[in-house]
């Protein structure tokens, strides 16, 4: 059955709440934006058709209040909800409560969304559907002696993962057998205290996986597709830093393989709408499913890229109930495409997050440059929030000219008032390991200190304590100077 959808509101801020009111916009539909009292200005308010403050600035009192934006809906006569990656998107309740009002939910079913939102009920929907597992127990471990007999079978290092868990929380690597009980009941109680599930299960370790997932479209009839790989082992702390599309490391044959195996997951639990399929990759070519994002990702701009597709318009349209309009073998990759995310972070102070106003603000432009962000020049970053900036995406025929139209994006852009994270971000488009695609998931952990931040002249040795300390402080100070010198390479973006 098709639905007619005229008003969309966007449950969410920031970059993503302005991507999807894009789309909209280009379909002809109004769009209502929610917003905190600290987003009042904000892009994405200004933006849309109608904007409804919705409260104070914690997530908790705004973003969050699920009932709070249906009524909303509701009274606006919004057709359906948007809810982008994040706040309320992966939760199957408020799904459910919106299409109980008679709203669409943009996005998967509440029963795919509780499906894949824990690990076990995941790896059980997919077990008859020829989907690769990592070796491991079959089901939730409870006994600590039965559990170590087990991990010895599977042989270690061994993860002990929790089933609530997700993005890499609840995760424990246990190397010998001396450590496995205790590591297993700190698994256990700290998944009782962070998830409300104490529920573990044991898997195979694998060592020094690259991190790659497939992007999933399925419509209301059962048709679904894969639109390729991103590569997104580039992470730090299990927050992606740099994704790119396609991975180097996949042959036509290994896409295809784990494209078939992504489409399986989705019809493993009737997916409908966007979706993403994480896999780990072995060295050598195998590779096993993790989870599935049941959202759009913040990384969607590089399947965009290469493939051509609006994703965001295909998920308004699949809400529709209109039918997928392309099938698997009119999608094709075209080109190279990267995205750096772009944090309010000191990486030079192991990433800390940084507030502050938004005192010079310019965004990089020309051929093959996206820029996704939610906020302008004179705005503050705020504790609130997350700390991403802005999406800086680039798009070239090769994977080589994707990076140097990178490292020319990331030169150009302006900002100051807050540390960032483009000189970091420059740093790896200069790494030997990025370039060659040589590298796994411990790229960040292997080659990543904070005096890869300093020019080579001026390196710690040469330096001594005292002097770094001193150098730090004049980068901090070159904050508030306008930029009209040439600042030395990793400087040029730090102030
Ligand atoms: C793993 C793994 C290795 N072996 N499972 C990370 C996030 C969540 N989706 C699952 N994750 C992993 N699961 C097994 N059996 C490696 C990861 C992993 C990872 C682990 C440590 C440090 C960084 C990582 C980045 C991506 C994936």
């Amino acid at each position: 059955m098709e639905h007619t959808i005229t008003k969309i509101l966007v449950a969410n801020r920031g970059e993503i709440a302005l991507r999807v009111m894009r789309t909209a916009r280009e379909m002809g539909i109004k769009t209502v934006a929610i917003y905190s009292e600290a987003d009042r200005r904000a892009p994405h308010v200004m933006f849309a058709d109608q904007a409804v403050c919705i409260g104070p600035a914690p997530s908790a009192n705004s973003y969050l209040k699920g009932d709070e934006i249906i009524r909303i809906s509701a009274s606006l006569g919004v057709d359906a909800i948007h809810p982008g990656y994040g706040f309320l998107s992966e939760n199957a309740d408020f799904a459910r409560n919106v299409e109980a009002a008679g709203i669409i939910f943009i996005g998967p079913r509440p029963h795919a969304i509780e499906i894949m939102g824990d690990k076990l009920s995941a790896k059980a929907a997919v077990e008859n559907f020829d989907v690769p597992l990592v070796p491991g127990t079959e089901g939730e471990v409870k006994d600590v002696s039965e559990a170590l007999l087990l991990a010895h079978d599977i042989g270690f290092p061994v993860m002990i993962k929790a089933s609530a868990g997700g993005g890499g929380k609840g995760m424990r690597i246990v190397h010998n057998p001396e450590e496995f009980a205790s590591q297993m009941q700190r698994a256990v109680s700290e998944a009782t205290n962070s998830f409300g599930n104490g529920a573990v299960f044991v898997e195979k370790y694998i060592q020094n996986p690259r991190h790659i997932e497939i992007q999933v479209l399925a419509d209301e009839y059962g048709n679904v597709v894969h639109l390729f790989e991103r590569e997104c082992s580039i992470q730090r702390r299990h927050q992606k830093v740099i994704e790119e599309a396609p991975s180097v490391i996949l042959t036509p044959e290994l896409r295809a393989a784990m494209g078939a195996a992504a489409v399986s997951v989705a019809k493993a639990c009737n997916y409908r709408g966007a979706g993403t399929v994480e896999f780990i990759f072995e060295p050598g070519g195998k590779f096993y499913f993790l989870e599935m994002n049941t959202r759009l990702q913040v990384e969607h701009p590089v399947t965009e890229q290469i493939t051509g597709k609006d994703l965001v318009k295909e998920q308004i349209n699949i809400a529709k109930g209109k039918v997928l309009s392309f099938t698997q073998e009119e999608l094709s990759i075209q080109g190279h495409s990267i995205e750096v995310r772009v944090y309010a972070e000191d990486a030079v102070a192991n990433f800390m997050p940084g507030t502050g106003v938004l005192k010079e603000y310019r965004r990089p432009q020309g051929l093959g440059v996206r820029v996704d962000d939610g906020l302008e020049q004179g705005m503050e970053v705020s504790i609130y929030y997350d700390p991403m900036i802005a999406k800086l995406i680039t798009f070239a025929p090769t994977r080589d000219e994707a990076i140097a139209r990178m490292k020319r994006a990331i030169s150009e852009y302006r900002i100051s008032g807050v540390q960032t994270t483009l000189d970091f971000a420059q740093y790896v488009m200069n790494h030997d390991a990025f370039v060659s695609g040589k590298f796994d998931t411990h790229f960040v952990q292997n080659y990543f200190t904070p005096e890869s931040l300093i020019p080579e002249n001026e390196s710690l040795e040469a330096l001594g304590a005292a002097a770094l300390v001193s150098m730090l402080q004049e980068n901090k100070a070159s904050q508030k100077t306008v930029i009209n010198e040439k600042p030395s390479r990793w400087k040029s973006n730090r102030g």
